[in-house]
């Protein structure tokens, strides 16, 4: 591997992958395609997964591009049958609160078509449960580490996450109750983490079906310049 020093900090050369035009256009389409048969599932089959397939899942999540390059993110991967229970019983008592009372009635009408409701019985079926934390700065002993663009970073981070989810050719369910404070309890997190998105992941339930909803069009997503 050629080494050099820039700027008084060491550089690799970079190990660029170069596709003649045709063979860009063919995987720019198979990625393509392969992505857009994800869809978000929320009824899963109880059957394991090798925990090494998390343990991939959650490294390519970890090559997401942060600002400096901070990572600021923590994965906590769940399979204790007592911590999903706990996670599944605070979830749905706050989410129970949230559809009886905090979320608005065009919300609630947002979501008929997904068929959500207060009960999460994935977060106990589901064999696999990834809560990510945003890390609002970094502890180094005692030290205090600045982070930076920390919600763009793991935001990126989850997007790799959840496509490496479904590359597997598992599925997901980014799940947000709301407020999720009860997850830095449950888990035991530092005060600078806080929870920023709840995935379980899983086979799905056989024989399952999604709503019938579409994708925006090129035209609808893309104005050229
Ligand atoms: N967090 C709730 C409600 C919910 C909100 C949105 I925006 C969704 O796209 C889906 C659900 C729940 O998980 O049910």
């Amino acid at each position: 591997m050629e080494k050099k020093i820039i700027n008084g900090f060491p550089h690799l050369k970079y190990d660029h992958q170069e596709y003649a035009e045709e063979e860009l256009i063919q995987r720019s389409d198979e990625f393509y395609r392969m992505m857009n048969r994800r869809r978000t599932i929320r009824e899963f089959d109880d059957r394991d997964v090798p925990r090494e397939v998390l343990e991939k899942i959650i490294l390519t999540a970890g090559t997401a591009p942060s600002g400096a390059h901070k990572q600021p993110w923590t994965f906590c991967l769940i399979s204790d049958p007592k911590i999903k229970e706990k996670i599944r019983i605070a979830a749905e008592e706050e989410e129970r609160i949230s559809y009886e009372s905090r979320m608005t009635e065009t919300w609630k009408s947002d979501l008929k078509p997904l068929g959500t409701d207060w009960e999460k019985p994935f977060l106990e079926i589901a064999p696999y449960l990834i809560v990510v934390f945003k890390q609002s700065y970094g502890m180094e002993g005692d030290e205090k580490i600045q982070h930076y663009y920390v919600n763009e970073s793991v935001g990126i981070a989850c997007g790799f996450l959840i496509a490496a989810i479904h590359q597997a050719g598992l599925v997901t369910v980014t799940h947000t109750p709301s407020p999720m404070n009860f997850l830095s309890d449950i888990l035991n997190r530092p005060k600078h983490e806080k929870p920023y998105l709840l995935l379980p992941v899983g086979y799905p339930k056989k024989e399952t079906f999604v709503p019938d909803i579409h994708r925006k069009k090129l035209e609808e997503i893309l104005i050229s310049y």
